[in-house]
């Protein structure tokens, strides 16, 4: 994987839109959790993937891809910085929400600093959210992102606006996927990030797993090529993975809730899984560095969303014990 795929384009977009930087600190070791939080879909995942450089976290234009919280570790000599990808706040219909807003929930408590993501045009609509970071001591920078859909009237209103809401919170305009302003928000990350020790080894990355990120990367293609509630039903477990010379034979499972989805997700002659499994395998080669042989299953397991085993099995209770 490469080292640092940051990079910056700033050229085509405004100079005076840019905020004023500090000069960063470098005395002593700092090390602290950055979590990102926001509304689903205002593009958390990308920023993430963005700082820190790889593609950890999918990415999708449907609401609700993250269901995990996921950790990216960008490590310095002098440095380490623990960014939190987690989920869009939502209001839950199922227990797989709450699930995923206690992942928000254990952000909440325990961030150094929080990346509050907002869209340009949106309104937050989780007040408690808001109110319980407006309440905390914790640095806040919020940025707002997409700022490459609109005027540059509209970001600053936008700006003004969240100036007012967060006093203290550094507001910085961003465009994650065409990394403005990135740069800036690392440095701003950087200088306000406090002195400890590092918390994890200075060669890792993450703290999730192969067998997570594979699960992952089909999940992102159920998203990309099905529709309606037929993603949102899925669920993705790898069964095997074995690493031979030169070579991994994965075997990874798709839950589904209902036959006729698994009739769906399977299509005509098997032509859709099949789709799933050519794209997927592309990107887990590209991901692991290493040639792979996936084997895609599909499987019933009614209401799985709803169900407490299910979803122990499936590793959304998992934060705390970790
Ligand atoms: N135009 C534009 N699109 C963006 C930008 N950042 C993210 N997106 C797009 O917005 C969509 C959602 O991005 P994600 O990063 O998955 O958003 P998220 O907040 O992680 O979404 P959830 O995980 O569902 O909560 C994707 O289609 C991204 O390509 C941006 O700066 N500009
Ligand atoms: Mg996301």
């Amino acid at each position: 994987m490469e080292e640092d795929k940051i990079s910056t384009e700033h050229q085509s977009l405004p100079q005076d839109i840019w905020p004023d930087t500090t000069p960063v600190q470098t005395s002593g070791h700092k090390a602290g959790f950055v979590n990102i939080i926001g509304n689903p879909n205002v593009g958390k995942s990308t920023l993430m993937n963005a700082l820190v450089g790889e593609r950890l976290s999918i990415i999708t234009s449907k609401a609700q891809t993250t269901r995990h919280r996921i950790m990216g570790i960008v490590n310095g000599e002098d440095f380490q910085i623990v960014y939190t990808d987690t989920p869009g706040i939502v209001n839950p219909h199922y227990k797989l929400h709450e699930q995923m807003m206690g992942f928000v929930n254990s952000a909440l408590q325990d961030a150094d600093l929080f990346l509050l993501v907002t869209e340009v045009g949106e309104t937050f609509k989780n007040q408690e959210v808001l109110e319980r970071i407006i309440q905390s001591n914790t640095p806040v920078i919020l940025v707002v992102n997409k700022i490459d859909t609109s005027t540059q009237q509209v970001v600053s209103e936008r700006m003004a606006y969240w100036q007012q809401q967060i006093p203290r919170a550094i507001v910085v305009p961003c465009s994650a996927t065409e990394r403005f302003n990135v740069d800036t928000i690392f440095d701003h990350i950087l200088r306000l990030l406090p002195e400890n020790p590092p918390y994890f080894p200075k060669d890792e990355l993450t703290d999730r797993s192969m067998r997570f990120f594979v699960s992952e990367i089909i999940r992102e293609k159920l998203l990309l090529y099905y529709q309606k509630e037929i993603p949102y039903s899925c669920e993705v477990a790898v069964e095997s993975y074995e690493e031979l010379e030169g070579i991994d034979h994965i075997r990874a499972v798709i839950f589904v809730e209902r036959d006729s989805q698994k009739a769906i997700l399977i299509g005509h002659k098997g032509m859709s899984i099949k789709k799933v499994g050519i794209e997927a395998r592309k990107d887990i080669e590209e991901f692991s560095g290493k040639k792979c042989f996936l084997n895609l299953y599909v499987k019933v397991m009614k209401d799985w969303r709803n169900s407490d085993r299910a979803l122990h099995q499936f590793g959304y209770d998992t934060w705390q014990e970790r």
